[in-house]
C-alpha cells in the first residue's frame, strides 16, 4: 500500500467503531433539534423518571454504546440485538451533563422529530463525548451538505 495506513484517528472509528458499556437513562420526544434549556429540562423530567423506576426496583436497560465514523449504534448488553442505529448526520446535538460526570445526551432528528436520548456511561462521559466529536467533525468535513435519506 503506497498510500500508508490512515491515520488512528481515522481508523479507530471504522467499522463497528469503539464501544462503550453504558446504560439508558431514558428517551424523550423534544420539540426541536437543540436548545439548551430544552434539553436540560428533558434530561431532568427522564432523571425524575428513572428515580421513580428505580424506587418500584426496575433497573435500566444495560447497553453497549458504539461510536463509529457511520454513527451511533446502540446494542442491547444481554441479546446484542441492535436496539438503535443512529446515523451521525441526524444527531442534531450533543450535550454533556454537567450535574453528572458520567452521563450525556444527544438529540437524533428525523424529519419531523427530535428524540433526546439520556445515557449513562460505565465510566466517564468524556472520552465519549471527545469520540462522537471528532466523528462528526469528520462527517462534517465530508459531507457539509444535505445528509441523504435513509432507507425507510
Ligand atoms: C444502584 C446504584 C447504581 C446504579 C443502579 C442502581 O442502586 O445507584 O449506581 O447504576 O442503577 O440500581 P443500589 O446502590 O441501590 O444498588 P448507575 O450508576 O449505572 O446508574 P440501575 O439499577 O438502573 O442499573
Amino acid at each position: 500500500n503506497t498510500r500508508g495506513p490512515p491515520s488512528e484517528a481515522v481508523s479507530r472509528f471504522h467499522g463497528d467503531g469503539v464501544r462503550y458499556k453504558a446504560k439508558v437513562i431514558g428517551i424523550d420526544p423534544v420539540a426541536d433539534a437543540q436548545g439548551e434549556k430544552m434539553c436540560w429540562d428533558s434530561m431532568m423530567k427522564l432523571k425524575g423518571l428513572e428515580a421513580a423506576a428505580r424506587k418500584q426496583g426496575r433497573h435500566k436497560q444495560r447497553i453497549w454504546l458504539k461510536v463509529s465514523s457511520s454513527g451511533l449504534k446502540i446494542t442491547d448488553e444481554r441479546t446484542g440485538a441492535v436496539v438503535y442505529d443512529h446515523d451521525m448526520t441526524r444527531i442534531s446535538s450533543l450535550i454533556k451533563d454537567e450535574s453528572d460526570p458520567r452521563a450525556l445526551a444527544y438529540v437524533y432528528q428525523y424529519q419531523d422529530t427530535c428524540l433526546l436520548f439520556y445515557i449513562k456511561m460505565a465510566n466517564l462521559a468524556d472520552p465519549v463525548l471527545t469520540d462522537i466529536k471528532e466523528v462528526r467533525q469528520g462527517v462534517n468535513q465530508e459531507t457539509p451538505q444535505e445528509p441523504s435519506e435513509p432507507p425507510p
